[in-house]
């Protein structure tokens, strides 16, 4: 996300979040939903299940300075999953261990990524191993590195999302490298791995490029699946209807978006940044003007969703960070939501969903789902599609039915 841009945002919009909910009476709201606290941590970041029975009932939360722990049976374990702390720059807030991911056949190779800052700033994807004898624990020592990405000139825009596909591949989201701008034109260059939606296939030491990647056999990184973006810290995956991907890439100026595509539209598509934010040219905007791709930007693939910075009217909602999240599946809840892709904003907290459509990608019916946190910084999905909305300042929560003595924003 886009803490540098949004700090200097964030003491005033945290005055007026209670305004805000004093708003939440005008807008439509998912009845009967509520947020049941799981846990809490030292600044997590993300909150994932593993698959397999040996995982069974364990929750992983990544904290930012390096720890993944492990919550089993409601308890959080007191050591760590695992700890590369000392090898984590979290100097920033939008650095440190950002993201992790199980391997799909996490119960017969015990693999496991790890997605974090380096201490020169690199982007850095590992590998590690779970302990054989014990499911509560993986070995520190069996870190192998998979990808670096060096990140110099900028402790923000890291991306920061781990994740697999159905297709068994790893998909990556990385920021452009840069506070502002993108000077160097890193989103467009599709020979930079920043800025990017990378797709790899993990092997035992390093990876293989998925043959059918869109750069492959011609100029342009292999790595790259999509590119034109400016700092996509969260996105997900549905497997549903062959795989839609849905990015929350956070702006600069005025627009918060979200990106929705199937994952076969998305196969080489430029998302637009930094000729555009949101749907707007960035010419249009100042401070970039003179900072602009030299090379026409053809046919970008434009978000379905944007919400601005700061909103005309003061009923409408505006945000600092997009915290992109995940489709509802989870059959418990109400069917009013089920289907609805559920997302948020950082600053606002406040959790809002839309229908949306793939063919072609559409959001329709955005509106506040009636459920607001303290500074997001993911939703995910878990066992049983069960979804967490993990926060800055420590608690996870997960999304229930409502029932008497829940929580509701
Ligand atoms: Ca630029
Ligand atoms: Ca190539
Ligand atoms: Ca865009």
């Amino acid at each position: 996300m886009t803490r540098r841009d949004a700090t200097t945002r964030w003491i005033a919009v945290a005055a007026i979040v209670s305004c805000w909910t004093l708003a939440a009476g005008t807008t439509q709201a998912d009845a009967a939903l509520e947020l049941t606290r799981v846990a809490k941590f030292d600044d997590p970041v993300e909150t994932v299940a593993a698959p397999g029975p040996s995982a069974r009932g364990l929750l992983f939360v990544a904290e930012r300075d390096g720890r993944v722990r492990v919550v089993q049976g409601g308890e959080t374990r007191r050591r760590p999953f695992l700890d590369i702390s000392d090898r984590v720059r979290s100097a920033d807030l939008e650095q440190g261990l950002l993201s992790i991911a199980f391997d799909p056949r996490y119960e017969q190779n015990g693999r496991f990524y790890v997605y974090f800052t380096a201490s020169d700033r690199s982007i850095t994807i590992e590998r590690y191993l779970r302990d054989p004898d014990d499911p509560l624990h993986a070995e520190r020592r069996s870190g192998e590195p998979v990808l670096t990405i060096p990140h110099p000139a900028s402790d923000n825009h890291n991306g920061g999302t781990l994740a697999f596909g159905s297709d068994g591949d790893l998909w990556i989201s990385t920021g452009d490298g840069h506070p502002a701008c993108d000077p160097p034109e890193n989103a467009q260059d599709t020979e930079s791995l920043l800025g990017k939606l990378l797709r790899i296939d993990p092997v035992a030491r390093g990876y293989a490029i998925p043959p059918d990647n869109p750069f492959v056999g011609s100029s342009g990184a292999d790595e790259v699946y999509a590119y034109g973006l400016r700092n996509p810290y969260r996105f997900s995956i549905d497997p549903r209807h062959g795989g839609t991907i849905a990015i929350g890439d956070v702006g600069q100026f005025r627009w918060e978006e979200i990106d929705l595509i199937s994952v076969a539209g998305a196969r080489g598509a430029n998302f637009g940044w930094d000729a555009y934010e949101g749907d707007v040219p960035l010419a249009l905007e100042g401070p970039c003007s003179t900072d602009l791709p030299t090379a026409p930007t053809p046919d970008p693939v434009f978000p379905v969703a944007t919400f601005p910075h700061t909103a005309s009217d003061p009923r409408d909602f505006s945000g600092c960070a997009v915290i992109g999240g995940v489709v509802v599946r989870d059959p418990r809840l109400p069917r009013a939501i089920r289907g609805r892709y559920i997302y948020s904003d950082h600053c606002r907290g406040r959790l809002r969903s839309f229908e949306f459509g793939t063919d072609p990608p559409t959001a329709t019916g955005d509106h506040y789902v009636g459920l607001r946190v303290d500074y997001p910084t993911a939703i995910t999905a878990g066992r049983r599609d069960r979804i967490f909305v993990t926060t800055r300042f420590g608690t996870v929560f997960r999304i229930d039915p409502a029932k008497a003595g829940g929580r509701r924003g």
